[in-house]
């Protein structure tokens, strides 16, 4: 059709945003002007009436703005070059607050505070109004968002594929000291960093059954014929790398109704059933399960599981490849990294979609599906390690369960060809449990499927070779592999620390953000003196930040120049909480009890952070506990201003960036042979604390580069804890030959902690002294002990500033650039271009 244009001529918009002069002026003047346009027309008011609320979703649009650029940019030449995509599977991805983050990566921080002080906002205050995304539970989740951030800095094509939960982990209040859950409605308020692509929709199909048909070319196929579906709706966030240009995509996945809407139900003034479909729909994406360390087999979290899984891989080959791409090359376009078991079920889906949808051969198909997948695992305790009743997989994904019956068929005859007939053997090693009920082991299928699997520190990988799959390792030794877990320095040092960024690059100059091992540059200035106090400045000025947000957060008032004694984590017995709060009695009952002078003490507020899963019943006990210990010291005039608890409620990424810059010592405590790796732990060292810890997890490898003089070990070691196993735990010994541990216990039990009341510590006390299945009791002379040599170092001011200093130099293993690398090199066999 001929149109005469008389108006001025556009080009089109994607061509347009190509061209550098058409986003904003990297200046002031330019950013607030795009803020003054996002306040008026996005928003709708003028400034003068605008909301604080509003402020904010304008600014975090403005900066959005100047990533738009790089964002295109780095679509189009990934899809020019055909780029190898990492699609990281991962149901979870504690994000933390995007502004900062935005902010550094552009460039922009300096300019955005310039010019809400130029509309006579206060930038901090704005910055404050941001509800952190809580899309996971802890280190997994955590872990996945440094990961993604890593890969954008250093330009590798990732699409981290995602859930994106209504309601995130749920926020933490207490009430009489106990834990009660608040929903996370972190969307109530908009939420301006993600971007909807409801015409991206993907439909996901579930239940039904089976049937066999003979095609047209005469070959027996298999049909799933489902009885219900839902869509899957994309929300892009963006991924933006370290001042680079670079931005890469998180598809998050939402759950909406196929048909919304029943009008004749309506009409008819049935409502509620007018809705069904919407709400049963909508219930897949509408909260994250709080569960930490334990899956919970449910069935809303297998459909969750297929549902995001299935909606990627889908997405993928049909939006990622281009049109017309030959599947069978799909190895070479894309892996797909399993983040933990919970993506599992994307590997008899990409069988299924193969087969059923692309014509291919088992054999073809399975060739392809081997070499898309690599599988992480995350832990050691055997009961998180997630299996799905046949009963449930069966009724919600009939066809996949067949697929795996065939692969497990397969993998079986391959085991007994290769062990001679060995049927306990194979029987270990199936993928489908018998026993309590039949169920399939998601952890078999994903080491079976998998290209390379690997755990998340050198002892944790060692242990999964040995103990947790040692028949897999046996027939498959170069299927495993290690890659010790990292965090991103941007958001744990830079954002979370400016004041020894700032003091780091004064001493080695720039670069260091992105090449973290050029810390080790710090040593030398360990040993100079005038840095020592600078550094000790830095720390103060640290931990006044965090005393200041206490008081205001939650009226926590922190005594000034305590040594800041930090256990922040998720809360469970292999962690040992209750360790660390024995020990929080002990002091206290010495002192009470006159044993030594509270002025002898080195001050000391130790600080807790920790939700409980909402039906971990123990979790929740210690949390009461440790709430009414700290009020009883709190009210305590014997011990004033010498040995507190602080608990802040709902310990968030947000939280830690200003706690764990202000901790003097960290605490790792967990059992040795427990904690799969720990990345609070790495964010602690990096930021100048030393560590208390077992030899346990990624400690062990903190404790070898940072130097024994610089580490407080203690505790029993992994075979030392199993050699106590084999031969027979009895807490109740424990604690009738240890006089220390028997007073502190007796002073707990007798309400002396807990404002005189014994039920309080009644749960906890009875379970260490009949059960204590993670052996608190066995190491907490040796963690008294090295508590001892914790308070000798603080006391020489010196000694410890410098070991905090060679705590930050030697610590540069610990970033997630390293660990990028490290997969980069043994799992995914790409290079990075930067
Ligand atoms: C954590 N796992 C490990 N799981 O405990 C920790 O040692 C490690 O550093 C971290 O992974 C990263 O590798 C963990 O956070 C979960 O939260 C799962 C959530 C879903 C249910 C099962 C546990």
């Amino acid at each position: 059709m001929a149109t005469s244009v008389t108006g001025p001529q556009f080009e089109p918009v994607h061509e347009r945003a190509l061209t550098p002069a058409v986003g904003p002026a990297h200046d002031v003047d330019g950013f607030v002007r795009q803020f003054m346009r996002e306040l008026n027309y996005s928003q709708g008011v003028p400034l003068s009436r605008s909301t604080l609320n509003d402020q904010y979703l304008a600014l975090a649009r403005t900066v959005r703005h100047y990533l738009m650029q790089g964002w295109i940019r780095t679509g189009k030449r990934r899809r020019d070059a055909g780029d190898k995509v990492i699609g990281y599977l991962s149901a979870e991805y504690l994000l933390g607050r995007q502004l900062d983050n935005a902010l550094l990566a552009a460039d922009l921080h300096d300019i955005a505070r310039e010019a809400m002080r130029a509309c006579g906002l206060d930038f901090d205050v704005l910055r404050a109004q941001e509800i952190e995304p809580g899309l996971g539970n802890g280190g997994l989740g955590r872990l996945a968002a440094c990961f993604v951030d890593s890969l954008a800095t250093m330009d590798v094509s990732c699409i981290g594929y995602g859930i994106r939960y209504e309601y995130g982990i749920f926020k933490q209040t207490f009430a009489a000291g106990k834990q009660v859950e608040v929903p996370d409605s972190w969307l109530a308020l908009g939420s301006p960093w993600e971007f909807p692509q409801p015409d991206r929709a993907v439909q996901i199909d579930f239940g039904g059954h089976t049937e066999s048909y003979t095609d047209d070319d005469g070959r027996e196929r298999t049909r799933w014929v489902p009885s219900w579906n839902v869509q899957a709706i994309p929300y892009h966030l963006l991924v933006p790398g370290y001042r680079n240009n670079v931005v890469n995509t998180l598809r998050l996945w939402s759950a909406r109704a196929t048909n919304a809407f029943d009008l004749q139900l309506f009409n008819q003034g049935d409502y509620a059933e007018a809705v069904r479909a919407q709400t049963f729909a909508e219930n897949i994406t509408k909260v994250l399960y709080p569960e930490d360390s334990t899956p919970q087999g449910r069935e809303l979290r297998l459909q969750q599981q297929y549902f995001f899984v299935a909606a990627s891989l889908k997405d993928f080959i049909r939006h990622t490849l281009p049109q017309d791409f030959d599947l069978h090359h799909l190895p070479e376009r894309v892996t797909f990294q399993l983040n933990d078991t919970h993506p599992v079920i994307g590997i008899p889906e990409l069988m299924r979609l193969l087969i059923d949808e692309y014509d291919f051969e088992w054999d073809e198909a399975w060739d392809v599906t081997r070499q898309c997948f690599d599988y992480t695992c995350h832990t050691l305790l055997p009961e998180a390690l997630e299996v799905w009743p046949v009963e449930l997989l069966g009724r919600l994904l009939p066809r996949h369960l067949e697929i795996i019956y065939q692969l497990n068929e397969d993998f079986l005859e391959q085991v007994r060809e290769r062990f001679d007939g060995d049927e306990v053997r194979a029987r270990r090693m199936s993928m489908v449990q018998e026993n309590p009920v039949r169920a399939i082991r998601m952890a078999h299928l994903a080491t079976v499927a998998a290209n390379k699997v690997n755990g998340v520190a050198a002892l944790h990988s060692q242990l999964l070779r040995d103990k947790v799959l040692p028949d897999f390792s046996e027939m498959w030794p170069d299927k495993f592999t290690n890659v010790t877990n990292g965090v991103t320095p941007r958001r744990f040092v830079r954002i979370a620390n400016p004041g020894m960024s700032e003091l780091v690059t004064e001493a080695i100059g720039e670069g260091w953000l992105t090449d973290l091992e050029r810390l080790a540059e710090l040593e030398p200035f360990a040993e100079d003196s005038s840095f020592r106090e600078r550094f000790r400045a830095v720390k103060a000025g640290n931990k006044d930040r965090l005393r200041q947000l206490l008081h205001h957060r939650d009226d926590i008032e922190l005594d000034q120049d305590h040594m800041l004694d930090v256990m922040v984590k998720r809360l469970h017995e292999y962690k040992r909480q209750s360790l660390k709060l024995l020990h929080v009695v002990s002091l206290y009952e010495q002192i009470v009890s006159g044993e030594i002078d509270a002025d002898s003490l080195v001050p000391r507020t130790v600080v807790f952070g920790a939700k409980a899963a909402p039906g971990y019943v123990m979790a929740k006990e210690t949390i009461a506990l440790i709430n009414a210990v700290a009020r009883t010291i709190d009210a305590d005039e014997r011990v004033k201003g010498r040995l507190a608890i602080a608990f802040p409620a709902n310990y968030n990424v947000t939280l830690a960036e200003t706690l764990i810059p202000a901790a003097d010592l960290s605490e790792q405590i967990s059992l040795a042979g427990k904690e799969a790796s720990g990345t609070g732990n790495m964010k602690f060292a990096l930021n100048g604390a030393l560590t208390i810890g077992t030899d346990d997890g990624a400690n062990v490898e903190i404790r070898e580069l940072v130097g024994d003089e610089n580490f407080f070990l203690f505790g029993m070691t992994e075979p030392d804890v199993a050699a106590l196993q084999a031969k027979g735990y009895v807490p109740g010994d424990v604690y009738a030959s240890s006089p220390r541990l028997k007073r502190t216990i007796d002073f707990l039990a007798g309400g002396h902690a807990t404002g005189g009341r014994t039920s309080t510590a009644a749960a906890v006390i009875d379970d260490l002294l009949s059960h204590d299945r993670f052996m608190a009791l066995a190491d907490f002379d040796a963690y008294v002990e090295a508590q001892g040599r914790v308070e000798a170092k603080y006391a020489d001011t010196e000694a410890w500033t410098r070991s905090a200093i060679l705590n930050v130099a030697r610590s540069g293993f610990f970033s997630s650039d390293r660990s990028m690398r490290d997969y980069l090199d043994r799992i995914w066999n790409v290079s990075a271009r930067s």
